[in-house]
């Protein structure tokens, strides 16, 4: 047997995968600068990358994916659970024998004229308890180079995993990216994950959706902490304080902008700062004191570029000037930089367009980049990117924050009565849909915790795993709750709050009643601000206090039909939804009589 580690379990299951897929090479990733540069040059040379402007952008690169491959596949994302149950109603569910031998027979001999690498990474800083190892076997250098900035690759995580068998198998076969072929199978009894026939991030990075939600969520469960689709902040106080913050919001929510968040002007003069440690996945562990830490697992950010500009995210746009792979952006051919749509008014007019096609710029029915396109960038390139950032004891957490897209329904913050009303406020997190995705707009999407597409096993579990989470807790020490709603809509269809940094002014009541500085009103879904209390200096204009008094409001009429929504989704997971949550529904039918 070949010996790629001094691990058996290791070596075994890498051999095994070569007599499946058959390499011609076989290459172990060692973290190295000099092996990063030699692949960044052989990715050129192939075509798979283009060298962008080092002047401007330095060890910055552009990459294209098939134009069938652009995105997360939750159709053809299952849960190989032992049974269906386990898997639960909101996953896709294979039969995990039937599902390895569908796979295998779909990878055997696919690596065939290609190269193996072996990336041993690190989710969450190597040798930290809450961190977790993973070794990718792969056949795309675009996914080594990526896998390079998302997470902490290298001999140093061969070195942290000694001869222990808890690390995750993970087998990345490019094949033809036939669509109709494409599968993300998680196995999460096995520790494992095999995707087929993609080469798209959210697909092959596999550190990231599968292992850091998927498997980690199911690991979580089995072993007492929880991985969750959450990012972290840290507010910094004027007296130099840092309080955090973890929040689920589903995608086009803006959770990179609020991870990343400039407070506004009247704020910055006080003193206040925002900290980035993560911008979308958090590990959570209790501490020594009786609080709940977090680290975020990741070690990059693979952020959605267009909307991204120097308004909406600064921080996010300087992180993407050095080191960063862009997937399936514009190419300004003058100057070899890349753009996309929302970053300037000034599309490049020689240029090509994501799919390498010629473009002049001029948005007739082509775009520059693609919707999904995304910036693979360094976290320590972020200028916000918090001290605490590699810290392997995490952050202590003051505040748990759902959130989602709702013109009408939930008020710009509400707090929950108590942690299991919490588990509540985020198992029924639902977003209304945007022009962004396919399909009709302004439906509603139930998204629990932001975690549907990502909990790796039954969501009723899940659930009451918060649930029992919540029992270990002493409540003075337990996060505090909240819900938010950036997106409340006026009768004209205009939205309400400014967002952004403003989102600051939200998050210091919300820390304000962490600390028990301020006081609320109760109504039939929970506490609401006193309108007063949400300072507005610098905003009088644009939102007065009437304003902020009406995106407070809690209608009963519209809570009364989303109560029904509710109950129809919780009649799917039938005796696996906890007693807990059916109470908690029934308690919200009689407040809002
Ligand atoms: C992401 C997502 O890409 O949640 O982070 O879809
Ligand atoms: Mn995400």
């Amino acid at each position: 047997m070949q010996k790629f580690t001094n691990n058996a379990s290791v070596n075994e299951w890498i051999e095994d995968k070569i007599n499946l897929v058959k390499p011609d090479n076989i290459v172990l990733i060692d973290g190295s600068k000099e092996q990063i540069e030699a692949l960044r040059a052989e990715a050129c040379s192939t075509g798979e990358m283009i060298k962008l402007n080092q002047d401007l952008l330095p060890d910055c690169y552009l990459h294209r994916t098939a134009v069938n491959d652009v995105a997360r596949v939750e159709g053809r994302t299952f849960i190989c659970a032992p049974t269906k149950e386990l898997a639960g109603p909101t996953n896709n569910w294979m039969d995990p024998d039937e599902a390895y031998k569908m796979l295998y027979d779909i990878a055997r001999d696919s690596y065939k004229g290609r190269t193996m690498y072996i990336i041993p990474y690190s989710m969450g800083p190597v040798g930290s308890r809450f961190s977790k190892i993973g070794f990718e076997l792969t056949d795309s250098i675009y996914v080594v180079l990526n896998m390079c900035i998302m997470t902490r690759v290298g001999l140093k995580v061969i070195e942290a995993l000694g001869d222990s068998n808890d690390w995750v198998r993970g087998l990345h076969c490019k094949c033809a990216i036939d669509e109709e072929k494409r599968y993300i199978c998680q196995f999460p009894q096995d520790n494992t994950i095999i995707s087929v026939n993609s080469g798209y991030g959210g697909n092959v990075l596999l550190g990231k959706k599968c292992f850091a939600l998927r498997i980690a969520s199911y690991q979580g469960w089995k072993e007492g902490w929880q991985a969750e689709h959450m990012l972290i902040l840290g507010v910094e106080k004027p007296t130099g304080e840092v309080e955090y913050i973890c929040a689920a919001f589903p995608s086009a929510c803006g959770k990179t902008n609020l991870a990343m968040l400039i407070p506004p002007k009247a704020y910055q003069e006080k003193g206040y700062k925002v900290w980035c440690v993560g911008d979308d996945i958090s590990w959570i562990r209790k501490g020594e004191d009786g609080r709940l830490y977090a680290i975020n697992p990741e070690n990059g950010f693979f952020g959605v570029a267009p909307g991204t500009n120097e308004k909406s995210n600064p921080n996010a746009l300087a992180a993407t000037r050095k080191g960063t792979i862009f997937t399936n952006v514009a190419l300004n051919l003058d100057n070899n930089t890349v753009w996309w749509e929302g970053l300037d008014k000034n599309p490049p007019a020689n240029a090509m367009e994501w799919t390498g096609k010629p473009w002049n710029g001029q948005t007739s029915d082509q775009k520059g980049a693609h919707p999904n396109s995304r910036f693979t960038a360094p976290a320590e390139n972020c200028p916000c990117i918090s001290s605490e950032f590699e810290n392997p004891q995490g952050v202590p957490i003051s505040a748990f924050v759902f959130g989602g897209r709702r013109a009408k329904l939930a008020p710009l913050v509400y707090q929950s009565r108590d942690w299991n009303h919490g588990v509540f406020v985020g198992s029924i997190m639902a977003s209304e849909t945007t022009a962004a995705a396919s399909g009709a707009v302004g439906v509603v999407r139930r998204d629990p915790m932001a975690m549907l597409p990502f909990c790796g096993y039954n969501m009723g579990d899940y659930w009451q795993h918060w649930i029992d989470i919540g029992k270990t807790l002493d409540p003075d020490k337990a996060p505090k709750i909240f819900n938010v709603n950036w997106f409340r809509k006026d009768d004209d269809g205009n939205f309400m709050w400014p967002g952004f940094g403003d989102n600051l002014r939200v998050l210091e009541w919300i820390l304000d009643r962490c600390d028990g500085k301020v006081d609320a009103d109760e109504v039939p879904i929970g506490y609401v601000p006193k309108a007063e209390d949400i300072n507005r200096e610098g905003i009088e204009d644009e939102v007065s206090l009437d304003s902020l008094k009406a995106m407070l409001e809690v209608d009963k009429g519209l809570w009364k039909t989303e109560a029904e929504g509710i109950a129809e989704f919780y009649a799917k997971f039938g005796d696996k939804l906890p007693k807990v949550l059916a109470d908690e529904l029934a308690t919200l039918n009689e407040n809002l009589k």
